[in-house]
C-alpha cells in the first residue's frame, strides 16, 4: 500500500504499526491522512496474521487536530454537503482488533479525538492532550464533548472544552483517559510489548473482549451484562477456550490457533 501522509510496518509478524507523518503540520489529520489511515487499518484488520494495531506519531506531536490551513475557508455548505473532515473519522470505530493509541507530544483538538477513538492510550510523559477548537471559534467535531466525558468526567471536560487549556501526561493519567505513562524513550517499547501480548491470545476472545468492553458505553447496565454474559458462553464453543483451560489445569503454556 502506497501511503504519503502515514507509514506502516508490521513487528513480530503480528502487530501493525501505523505511524502518522506529516511532521511538518505536526500531523495535522488532513482528508489525505484519514483515508490513509482509515484503509490502513482496515487492512491490518483483514489481515489473518495481525492480532493488534498501534496509532502512533512522532516525538513532537501524535496529531495536533484536523488541518486548519485546510478548513479555514470553509462554509457550513462545504462542510455539510462534502462531509468535509468527517467522511473517514469513523472507520477506526469499525475496525474489531485492538487499536492502541501510542501518543507522545501533542494530542489536539482531532489528534485528541483520534487517540480516544482507540482502545486505550499509552502516553509518553511528554505527552499534552487538549480540545482547544473554542480558541477557533468552533467546537470538538469528532467525538470531543462525547467521548472525554465518559474518560474524565463532566467537569474535567467543561474545563478542557471551555478554556482550550492543556492537560498533561500525569494529569491524564490521573483522571483515566490514559492506562500507562512511560518515559518517551519507553514508549514504542512499552505500547509493543502490550500489543505483542494481545496478539497472542485468542483472536476470538479479544475481539469479544472488545466487542463487550465498547458496549459499556452504549447501553444501560443490564444490557450490557446480559451482552457480556452471551459473549462469555459463546466463547466455551471455541477451540481457543479448550485450549486456554487445558494449558492453565497442565501447567504449560497456552497455544492458541484462533478457532
Ligand atoms: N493544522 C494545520 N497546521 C498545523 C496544525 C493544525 N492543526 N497545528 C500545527 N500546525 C502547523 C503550524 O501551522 C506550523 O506550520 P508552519 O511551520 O508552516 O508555520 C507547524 O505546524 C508548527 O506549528 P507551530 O509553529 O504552531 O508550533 P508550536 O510548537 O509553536 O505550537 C501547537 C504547537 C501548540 C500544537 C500549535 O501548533 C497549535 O496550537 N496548533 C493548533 C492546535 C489546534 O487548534 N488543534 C485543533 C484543530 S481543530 C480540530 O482538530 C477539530 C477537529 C474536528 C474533527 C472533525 C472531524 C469530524
Amino acid at each position: 500500500m502506497s501511503c504519503e501522509t502515514i507509514k506502516v510496518h508490521v513487528e513480530a509478524d503480528k502487530v501493525g504499526v501505523i505511524t502518522l507523518n506529516r511532521p511538518k503540520q505536526l500531523n495535522a489529520l488532513s482528508d489525505q491522512l484519514m483515508d490513509e489511515l482509515g484503509a490502513a487499518l482496515k487492512a491490518f484488520d483483514a489481515e489473518e496474521k495481525i492480532g493488534c494495531i498501534i496509532i502512533t506519531g512522532s516525538e513532537i506531536a501524535f496529531a495536533a487536530g484536523a488541518d486548519i490551513g485546510a478548513m479555514a475557508q470553509y462554509s457550513f455548505v462545504d462542510a455539510y454537503k462534502g462531509d468535509y473532515i468527517t467522511r473517514n473519522w469513523e472507520t477506526i470505530r469499525s475496525i474489531r482488533k485492538p487499536v492502541i493509541a501510542a501518543v507522545s507530544g501533542f494530542a489536539l483538538g482531532g489528534g485528541c479525538e483520534l487517540a480516544m477513538m482507540c482502545d486505550f492510550i499509552i502516553a509518553a510523559d511528554n505527552a499534552r492532550f487538549g480540545q482547544p477548537e473554542i480558541k477557533l471559534g468552533v467546537i470538538p467535531g469528532s467525538g470531543g464533548t462525547q467521548r472525554l466525558p465518559r474518560a474524565v468526567g463532566k467537569s474535567k471536560t467543561m474545563d478542557m472544552v471551555l478554556t482550550g487549556r492543556m492537560m498533561d501526561a500525569a494529569e491524564a493519567e490521573r483522571a483515566g483517559l490514559v492506562s500507562r505513562v512511560v518515559p518517551d524513550s519507553q514508549l514504542m517499547h512499552e505500547a509493543l510489548g502490550a500489543a505483542i501480548a494481545i496478539a497472542g491470545f485468542s483472536r476470538i476472545a479479544v475481539m469479544a473482549a472488545k466487542e463487550s468492553v465498547n458496549r459499556a458505553f452504549e447501553g444501560t447496565l443490564s444490557d450490557g451484562l446480559m451482552y457480556e454474559r452471551r459473549l462469555f458462553h459463546a466463547l466455551f464453543a471455541t477451540r481457543d477456550q479448550k485450549e486456554g483451560m487445558d494449558a492453565f489445569v497442565n501447567k504449560r503454556a497456552a497455544n492458541f490457533t484462533h478457532q
